[in-house]
């Protein structure tokens, strides 16, 4: 069995979620915050027999799909005055980002 954490953004996750669960997969879904953009995204935890997975990866990359967005930065550089000035960024959001682990011991007792 593996455990797929994957983060994504709030936007796609509800029907992530709703495509998931009819195609028969669990997920836990937690509440996240991410480093660079201190916004929040969501992360999901699935648990899924290692012959399916590429079914649940196939899943995500059909529902979350990625776009630009602009940002203010969350490191700003020093202005002329030596104040810190924040300025605008473009950054990629969306798509996935997964990590996937090998379940040692799967339980529900
Ligand atoms: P954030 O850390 O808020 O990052 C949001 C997006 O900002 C990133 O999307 C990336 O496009 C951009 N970004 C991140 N760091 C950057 C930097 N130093 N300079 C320029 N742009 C930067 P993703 O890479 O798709 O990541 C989406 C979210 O996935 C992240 O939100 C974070 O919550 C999580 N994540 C990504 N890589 C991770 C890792 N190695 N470990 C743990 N969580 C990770």
């Amino acid at each position: 069995m593996k455990l797929l954490i994957t983060v994504v953004q709030d936007d796609d996750a509800q029907k992530l979620i709703t495509s998931l669960m009819k195609e028969g997969f669990g997920v836990t879904k937690l509440a996240t915050t991410g480093g660079f953009l201190r916004a929040g995204n969501t992360t999901l935890l699935i648990g899924v027999d290692e012959e399916k997975l590429d079914a649940v990866t196939g899943i995500i990359e059909k529902v979350c799909k990625s776009r630009k967005q602009v940002a203010t930065s969350p490191s700003p550089v020093a202005g002329a005055s030596g104040m810190y000035v924040p300025y605008p960024i473009e950054v990629t959001v969306g798509g996935a980002t997964i990590f996937i682990m090998d379940v040692e011991q799967f339980l529900k007792i």
